[in-house]
């Protein structure tokens, strides 16, 4: 591995246009501080930067229609995040923010690098406009009913009842939420990236060279982008709200957040260099930093391939080494949303569980959701805090320093190091450092929690309680290596667990910061006769009553959406339980299935074929073209019900004439015993063309 000078950490910048839950700390900012804490115990040279993402039409036509400013909104959310962010422990250097002129300048200056050799593309094309209200209409904005399901309240990009994604030319009768008026198409010029350019670039940095030591779920999403082919992308959009589109010719638009958003990591550097005279350019452009993203999936394609090519494009600069990005995180059995209200919100959360930022950072952590989608339950939450921290570290810490106050009037008794601990201890650091290394967070706290388990079972294997009574040197000696124990815990800990290292400290009367990660195993962190603090509860209990009311809070703010009822239904199909005999295929090898090009595509149009009972003729869109094949399922389903419908395709079957058609591929359907068929639909909404491996 590389030995970097210095790291630049970036945690995404979130919308300051509303609070942020559990899921968003879980999925960034969370990994992102234990991550940068355990590189400061390290002694490494560190700049991790967040801060508020305050651009984009959201936050402007939330503004519209609460009757307000964008500006308005933005400061009440700025602060309620970055306090929240602060109580949780997590520890930017700055928390900048993308309304700052220092942000817009540097915003700037890239886009007229760009614009000024000559690599941006220049399209005309015709948007819909409002015109009571004189705003150009993201598709977000635009309602209609929906020519799949009829659903009345369907979006210009997506149904959000039959989940087909739709384009506002595809609405009936379309509207703007506005204003309610008919929207109109008008003309307008925008300035586009051209990322098909940079493929062969992508290809080598990203697919060829981090084959190896990228996540696998942050890998698989690039590679379909990459491999579904690259589009040309707008750069600028049409509004007031924003950063100004710094060239002739461009009044009334500005910059895409999506461009400006993650220069705000570079504009945060900036900031942060000049508040504590650093050299920010050290922090971006010298090939021995190394630069990480933590992001959550939702925004794996534009730290991975949008703003890579940016900085590449502008050419200074580094680009990331990695991107350990996260899947998402549920809650109580359904996808979490803040506006529908079935969500924890950090500051929520804070209120609720005042002091009890630890006990949540230790959850989150357990079950990060790291390699695929996890669950939050308010039960487990209880489960993890009473039965793991309470019962566990807590209770080591509180019956060693009790029985060391009670018998050894509160001093670190006289006895020799035991080298076996030692290297029990140097092992579980060097685990520790492994996992950290490799954004295995959820490894490293486990590891981390077994020094505590081998504290506890030293206790109740040599009882030093009845030990005193015959033995007090070899009580001395279980209390002095526990002691030690609690030391090496109170370094350990702290990348995860943060206050409570602290307390740790200050139980142990030692000043933490006399200590960094090489000391974890050392001779003697605590010397004989060293006199300790005061002993305090490191946690308390999570009670029923408290669980059961976040529980009733929970079900009495949801607000049902159509998008979960559709989610339900999906639950409740019930698979038949008998299953067919075992396989009389012949055995293939690995090569023989990477022969088959399977990928997700969506029904675009069914229709019966004439004079054929069993066969459908369906158009299916593969992302990278689309379709037309045969499929002998008419007996089975209606055409009708099958449009929008995701399934699995063989793409790469040789073309078949069927009733003088040209059929080309497969669709996929597992059949029962009782010939009943099921498509086999990707568990969650995926884009075209993904490989199914
Ligand atoms: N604000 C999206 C989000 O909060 C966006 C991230 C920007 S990172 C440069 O999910
Ligand atoms: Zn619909």
């Amino acid at each position: 591995m590389k030995n970097w000078k210095r790291y630049t950490i970036t945690a995404a910048l979130p919308y300051a246009n509303g609070p942020k839950h559990i899921g968003h700390l879980a999925g960034a900012y969370l990994p992102a501080d234990i991550y940068v804490r355990y590189l400061r115990a390290n002694k490494r040279d560190v700049v991790f930067v967040c801060g508020s993402d305050e651009h984009g039409t959201a936050i402007t036509f939330q503004a519209l229609q609460e009757n307000t400013t964008p500006r308005a909104i933005i400061d009440k959310y700025h602060v309620l995040i970055k306090e929240s962010f602060e109580q949780l422990g997590i520890l930017f250097d700055i928390y900048h923010r993308t309304s700052e002129p220092l942000h817009h300048e540097t915003s700037q200056e890239f886009f007229l690098d760009f614009y000024n050799k000559g690599l941006f593309k220049e399209v005309t094309s015709e948007q819909y406009y409002d015109e009571a209200k004189n705003v150009f209409l993201a598709d977000r904005y635009i309602v209609g009913t929906c020519p799949n399901c009829g659903h009345d309240k369907a979006f210009g990009d997506q149904c959000e009842k039959c989940g087909k994604s739709l384009s506002p030319s595809e609405l009936i009768n379309p509207r703007s939420t506005l204003s309610g008026a008919v929207p109109v198409l008008r003309e307008t010029k925008h300035w586009y990236l051209p990322l098909n350019e940079y493929e062969p670039w992508l290809r080598k940095w990203l697919l060829r060279d981090h084959a190896k030591d990228w996540k696998a779920n942050v890998y698989g999403q690039c590679k379909s982008w990459i491999e579904g082919g690259l589009q040309p992308r707008a750069m600028t959009r049409d509004g007031e709200w924003g950063i100004k589109v710094p060239v002739e010719g461009a009044d009334g638009k500005v910059l895409y957040v999506w461009f400006d958003a993650p220069i705000g990591y570079i504009s945060a550097t900036k900031q942060w260099a000049i508040d504590n005279h650093k050299n920010w350019e050290l922090y971006w452009k010298d090939s021995d930093t190394r630069l990480i993203h933590f992001v959550g999936k939702d925004n794996i394609v534009f730290h991975c391939i949008i703003f890579p090519v940016m900085l590449h494009m502008h050419g200074d600069y580094i680009v990331p080494d990695n991107v350990p990005a996260n899947e998402f995180l549920n809650l109580e059995g359904d996808k979490m949303s803040t506006s529908r209200r079935w969500s924890v919100e950090m500051h929520e959360y804070l209120q609720d569980f005042p002091g009890k930022a630890d006990e949540l950072r230790y959850v989150l952590c357990s079950i990060a959701p790291e390699t695929k989608d996890s669950e939050f339950t308010w039960k487990d939450y209880q489960t993890r805090v009473n039965s793991e921290l309470v019962a566990i570290l807590g209770n080591l810490v509180n019956r060693v320093m009790v029985l060391t106050e009670k018998y050894f009037d509160n001093q670190v008794p006289q006895a020799g190091e035991c080298s076996d601990l030692k290297n029990f201890i140097t092992q579980q650091r060097e685990k520790v450092a492994e996992a950290m290394e490799n954004f295995r967070f959820r490894e490293a706290l486990s590891e981390m929690m077994n020094v505590a388990r081998h504290g506890n079972q030293l206790l109740s294997e040599k009882e030093p309680w009845k030990l005193i009574k015959t033995d007090k040197q070899a009580t001395a000696i279980v209390l002095y290596d526990c002691l030690q124990i609690i030391a090496n815990i109170g370094i350990l800990c702290h990348p995860f667990l943060p206050f409570t290292s602290q307390k740790i400290f200050a139980m142990l009367n030692l000043d933490s910061s006399n200590f960094s990660w090489n000391d974890i195993g050392r001779q003697n962190l605590l010397k004989p006769g060293h006199v300790l603090g005061k002993a305090s509860l490191l946690y308390q209990k999570i009670e029923d009553e408290q669980v059961e009311r976040q529980i009733a809070k929970l079900k009495k703010s949801e607000v049902r959406s159509p998008k979960s009822e559709v989610n339900t239904k999906a639950m409740e199909t019930k698979t038949s339980d008998i299953g067919h005999p075992a396989s009389d295929k012949p055995e293939i090898t690995y090569e023989d299935f990477t022969k088959l090009d399977l990928r997700v595509g969506t029904i675009l149009t069914a229709e019966k074929v004439e004079k054929a009972d069993k066969l459908l003729k369906l158009s299916v869109d593969l992302g990278f073209e689309t379709r037309t094949i045969v499929s002998g399922i008419a007996e089975f389903f209606k055409p009708e019900e099958l449009i929008g419908l995701q399934v699995s395709v063989v793409a790469n079957l040789a073309p078949r004439k069927i009733r003088g058609i040209e059929s080309k591929g497969m669709i996929l359907l597992a059949e029962d015993e009782s010939k009943q068929l099921r498509f086999i639909t990707p568990k969650e909404l995926t884009k075209n063309g993904s490989i199914i491996r």
